[in-house]
């Protein structure tokens, strides 16, 4: 770790290098190096380039992302990654990993489930302004890094492409999931059917992606700007309906705590239509609460399906993770299904 942190800085002693976060694609460290009489610590993560086919439009994506918000009045840290002492943005190493660096902003912390409304206000009003201020950005010059990436018609296809591949015990354990997914499938033809328009959508607005300040709790900087792409505005109201409102984290594997937070809903969206609700269509007003619904559902479909294919994609710590994961979610559905007004 020592030989590719120098890829990017000088140091004369590294002090530390520790796993870091709760990310289930990348591998995050937490570096701190001694240089001279400085201590300093950085974020140094190897970045999964089997699920980010194309690591390069990734790294251009948040190089265009972090260069308009810094042309903008913009309250918030930006993050950036830190170019290698060639200048690349990312260095690959000798077995073929990719490798980036950014810095770890000191004081800070994240969390993995909101503790009260003012938190998910904080955090949705800094997930509203990024959007608002990347409305102006060129939005043809954002590439689709992962296509199809929040299309649930195309997440079920693949789902049912698992269920015809899916070894017969794991199917045997998750038919009443499976029915589940099957049975509430229709919103993602509705989704899809409404044609709301295309704007740069950060697509992973979970609660641990928004930076705390320790001392005054207000959010400081929006992080992971790896699916910052072409989307729909439900994805990012929808992923802090999923990730906010949920009165525990998405590992919890006893769903009978799971409930969407009425009070927490409230504060978020508050929070974030303060900064977007101007920006908003009509269509996009009328339908937004349906994100919460949709998304989760989504991703749902997902960890039933990486389960299916024997858990291919997401880190798992135990066997049936992914199928903990998918039931989390499944609860959740129902919960914001039976809390919030149906938007028809
Ligand atoms: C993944 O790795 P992480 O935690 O940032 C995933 C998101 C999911 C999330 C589920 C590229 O994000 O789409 O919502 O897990 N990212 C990718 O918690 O698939
Ligand atoms: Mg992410």
């Amino acid at each position: 770790m020592e030989n590719i942190l120098r890829h990017f800085v000088d140091f004369d002693k590294m002090m530390m290098a520790s796993p870091y976060g709760s990310g289930h694609i990348n591998d995050t460290y937490k570096v701190s190096i001694e240089q001279g009489t400085a201590v300093k610590s950085y974020l140094l993560q190897r970045f999964n380039h089997q699920v980010f086919r194309q690591p390069g439009a990734v790294m251009e994506n948040i190089r265009l992302v972090a260069n308009h918000l810094s042309q903008q009045e913009y309250p918030f840290d930006i993050l950036k990654p830190y170019p290698t002492r060639s200048g690349q943005m990312l260095h690959i190493d000798k077995v073929g990993n990719y490798w980036r660096l950014f810095d770890f902003f000191e004081n800070t912390i994240t969390y993995d489930k909101v503790e009260n409304p003012s938190q998910a206000f904080e955090a949705a009003k800094a997930f509203g302004a990024f959007a608002k201020m990347l409305n102006g950005i060129d939005i043809s010059s954002l590439k689709t890094t992962i296509p199809d990436f929040h299309n649930g018609e195309k997440r079920m296809k693949d789902f049912m492409a698992a269920l015809k591949i899916a070894p017969p015990e794991r199917l045997a354990v998750a038919t009443s999931e499976i029915t589940e997914v099957l049975s509430n499938r229709a919103i993602f033809k509705k989704i899809n059917r409404l044609g709301l328009p295309l704007r740069a959508t950060h697509h992973d607005t979970k609660i641990n992606n928004v930076l705390f300040d320790k001392i005054s709790n207000k959010a400081t900087c929006v992080i992971d700007l790896d699916t910052v792409m072409p989307g729909i505005v439900l994805s990012d109201f929808g992923d802090m309906v999923r990730t906010f409102t949920n009165a525990v984290d998405e590992d919890e594997v006893d769903v009978s705590k799971i409930e969407m937070r009425a009070e927490v809903f409230e504060a978020l969206s508050e929070g974030f239509l303060s900064e977007m609700s101007d920006q908003l269509t009509i269509s996009e007003k009328d339908h937004l609460y349906l994100g919460g619904s949709w998304l989760t559902l989504m991703q749902a479909v997902r960890f039933l399906g990486d389960y299916l294919l024997g858990d291919v994609y997401y880190k798992t710590k135990y066997p049936a993770h992914n199928l903990v994961r998918a039931k989390n979610q499944l609860a959740m559905f129902r919960s914001i299904g039976n809390k919030l007004p149906i938007q028809k």
